[in-house]
């Protein structure tokens, strides 16, 4: 048993979202003894192209370059795939997904998210593409592919790029095949609290040679050998020590799937009986992290606010998240760009009003589930004073 042992009930102890999922320590620390040993830390390490050959091996995708984080990996995206213009991306995303296409010069264009699925709705997308339009940026939210097929439609109908956000999506799949290997490129997240991590970090997968080697010397400031700078580039190089946490992540990583999935099944047994709370679905989906726990609230059904349920959860010391509240669009400087990106946002704006990410990982046990799942049903105000 390589995975530490989850909690038992201990009611002091705090309940994040986004504990972090723990890789095999022993395998951690005889790798971070090899990197003392050598005095090698980053620059394409020996790690560092061990976890590349890892990925690319797991994912059945021909690259998958390692990064410092997703960020920067859909900046370089971004820059190798020489967009410009506009850029279609989803409102109901991390503030990254926009930042990248704005730190970038472009300018992010959002469309609205299928009310179901959370993903791109692709006659949103279609009915914002124009002249100015270079490319789509699809999210992969909660590790729940986007219809890659549509969008795959709409950017060859156009010739603009497609390209994915997949920061939620490792070990996720549909139509047979893993993601990081639909659109132009994908791009991981490997921050600590995603499903698979490396403390920072993130990775560019690709099945384009061309675009793999560009973005190689991009993430390295354009250096084709010493004293050789051949292309525009900056540093997104991801550290050994951060390759040394991913390649034992590699060893934890089906126990990581099967607890995550326990605890799906665990809470959705109890919260699809309760009137106006709705799980988000992933137990249809051919691969899945099975990483977020989602839950929709209808207060006029469940007798309380999000944010009220919210709030109490908080007081007994569970710390759920509204992710992704208030929504990109309002948020700055997105707020302040011109056009009525609210009135063509209706479901956006519902799932940002009604969103709740509960905990889950390995640090969260079968006692812990139940405590959130009765604290949850007791915020509703005819509860509160049971
Ligand atoms: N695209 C999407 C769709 C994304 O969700 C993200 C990142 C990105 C792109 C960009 O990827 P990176 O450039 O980060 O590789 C957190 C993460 O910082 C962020 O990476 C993540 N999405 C986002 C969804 O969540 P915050 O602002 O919510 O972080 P924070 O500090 O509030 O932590 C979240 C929770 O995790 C807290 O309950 C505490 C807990 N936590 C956090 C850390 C860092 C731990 O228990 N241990 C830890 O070490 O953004």
């Amino acid at each position: 048993m390589r995975l530490p042992p989850a909690s038992t009930t201990h009611h002091a102890r705090p309940l994040h979202v986004g504990s972090p999922n723990p890789g095999d320590r022993a395998i951690f620390d005889r790798l971070v003894d090899q990197i003392f040993q050598r005095q090698w830390f980053t620059n394409n390490g020996e790690l560092v192209r061990e976890f590349e050959a890892m990925l690319c091996d797991y994912l059945g995708v021909r690259h998958c370059i390692p990064v410092c984080n997703a960020t920067v990996g859909l900046q370089l995206a971004c820059q190798a795939l020489e967009l410009t213009g506009e850029v279609i991306v989803p409102a109901f995303t991390f503030v990254a997904t926009p930042h990248a296409v704005c730190w970038e010069r472009l300018t992010p264009v959002f469309a609205d998210v299928d009310a179901t699925t959370h993903t791109l709705c692709p006659a949103s997308v279609e009915s914002l593409i124009n002249e100015r339009t270079s490319a789509i940026i699809g999210v992969h939210v909660w590790g729940n592919p986007c219809d890659t097929n549509s969008l795959q439609q709409i950017a060859a109908r156009h010739g603009i790029e497609l390209i994915y956000d997949a920061a939620h999506a490792f070990a996720c799949g549909h139509e047979g095949q893993m993601v990081g290997s639909f659109g132009r490129c994908e791009v991981f997240s490997f921050h600590a609290t995603k499903f698979f991590h490396t403390f920072e970090g993130g990775a560019i997968a690709t099945n384009d040679d061309v675009l793999a080697q560009k973005i190689r010397l991009m993430k390295n400031f354009g250096f084709a050998g010493q004293d050789n700078v051949i292309h525009l580039g900056t540093n997104a190089k991801m550290t050994e020590i951060s390759a040394a946490m991913g390649i034992s992540m590699f060893a934890n990583l089906q126990q990581i799937l099967e607890h995550n999935r326990r605890n799906y099944l665990q809470y959705q047994s109890v919260l699809n009986q309760v009137n106006g709370l709705r799980m988000f679905s992933l137990d249809h989906l051919q691969r899945t992290n099975w990483q977020y726990i989602v839950v929709e609230v209808d207060e006029s059904q469940f007798g309380q606010s999000r944010d009220g349920a919210l709030e109490h959860l908080r007081t007994n010391g569970i710390l759920a998240r509204r992710y992704f509240y208030p929504g990109c669009h309002r948020m700055q400087p997105y707020q302040s760009m011109p056009g009525d990106t609210n009135s063509r946002l209706e479901n956006t704006n519902r799932l940002c009003e009604r969103v709740l990410c509960l905990p889950t990982g390995c640090a969260v046990s079968a006692d812990d589930i139940n405590r959130i799942c009765d604290v949850l049903l007791r915020s509703r105000r005819s509860q509160a004073a049971a």
